[in-house]
């Protein structure tokens, strides 16, 4: 990689603040996972009120996640002509603006992963990195949702994590790269979208960024607020799988990212999906005496398959409520 190159791996700076691209100061919820104590009731309220929180203390090695970071910028910065040997994806491989197959775009280019069976690579560099990072990040999503079943007051402990830590469990992985858009400084055009609002389909998505701004979240009221980056810590989204699993209790979070004028953006995100068969359904041990499920019964084979029907800012739960 050139000194030139807007690829090039950035220095952890103090995020750079744009008139259509601020951080603002809205508080998230953060979530300390060395807390066993007063973490699963935190982390049942965050997942209640928002759909997101941050976590803190998650034990990754920074190397891990630095590593991954820098295969990410390695193949991105690769020419066009070389990335686009794995284009489209299938949906796996990658991606420059299209997501998804129904026409949405954005200001990105992406590779897509399926961690459960084998996607090819670009490198053996890259997949040991993405190994690496996956392995450690399974030990805390297994932590999360077991804290968060300990948090409602349920059991089994891992009447969750079980879910979405066995072998058929359907986990993707997704590099993304949000290059520096340089309308927005000549202030052409002042929002544009790096990724589209949508809901994640899967049970949770752990994300981890570079210290780029330009993540959002939609509160309860439908008003946005910008997530301030930190490369340290993970970000964990609650998706529509794991809104069905608790009646409603937890919604999923409506997210999407702003582009940047001047600044690379590199995110990494793991999303943990149930097996194809298992039924997506509220679980028993939730409903309270005289509660019915707002949901018709299906698989998540099902829902995946419609989800990928459908366009990223669709409601793709509606199509499941009961009226
Ligand atoms: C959103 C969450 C994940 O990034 C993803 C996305 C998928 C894709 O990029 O191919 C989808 C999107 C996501 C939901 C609706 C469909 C499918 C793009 C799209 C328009 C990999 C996933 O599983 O669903």
């Amino acid at each position: 990689i050139t000194q030139s190159s807007p690829l090039k791996p950035q220095k952890p700076t103090t995020p750079t603040v744009l008139a259509y691209s601020t951080c603002s100061s809205f508080i998230i919820p953060t979530i300390d996972l060395s807390d066993p104590i007063s973490s699963p009731s935190s982390i049942v309220k965050a997942c209640e009120n928002l759909g997101f929180f941050k976590l803190t203390n998650h034990g990754i090695p920074s190397s891990l996640m630095s590593t991954l970071e820098s295969e990410a910028v390695n193949f991105f910065s690769l020419p066009q002509s070389h990335k686009d040997i794995n284009c489209p994806p299938s949906p796996f491989g990658y991606g420059n603006k299209k997501i998804g197959s129904n026409g949405d775009v954005g200001w990105l280019e992406y590779l897509l992963f399926n961690i459960s069976s084998s996607s090819s690579f670009p490198s053996s560099s890259l997949r040991y990195a993405l190994n690496e990072y996956t392995k450690a990040v399974r030990k805390v999503v297994k932590e999360v949702l077991e804290m968060m079943a300990d948090g409602l007051r349920i059991k089994p402990r891992d009447v969750f994590s079980k879910l979405v830590m066995n072998e058929e469990s359907d986990t993707m992985f997704r590099l993304n790269h949000y290059p520096p858009c340089p309308p927005l400084l000549q202030g052409l055009n002042s929002s544009l979208t790096g990724f589209g609002e949508h809901t994640d389909p899967q049970v949770l998505s752990v994300l981890r960024s570079n210290n780029t701004c330009g993540f959002q979240i939609a509160l309860r009221d439908g008003s946005w607020v910008s997530v301030p980056p930190d490369q340290d810590s993970l970000f964990i989204n609650v998706g529509d799988s794991l809104q069905v699993l608790t009646n409603g209790r937890f919604k999923s979070v409506k997210h999407r990212v702003m582009a940047n004028g001047l600044r690379s953006r590199v995110s990494m995100i793991y999303f943990g999906g149930l097996s194809p068969r298992e039924r997506l359904a509220p679980l028993p041990q939730l409903m309270r005496e005289g509660e019915e499920s707002l949901y018709k019964e299906f698989t998540w084979f099902e829902f995946k398959t419609f989800a990928y029907k459908t366009r990223l800012a669709d409601n793709r739960l509606s199509l499941f409520e009961i009226e």
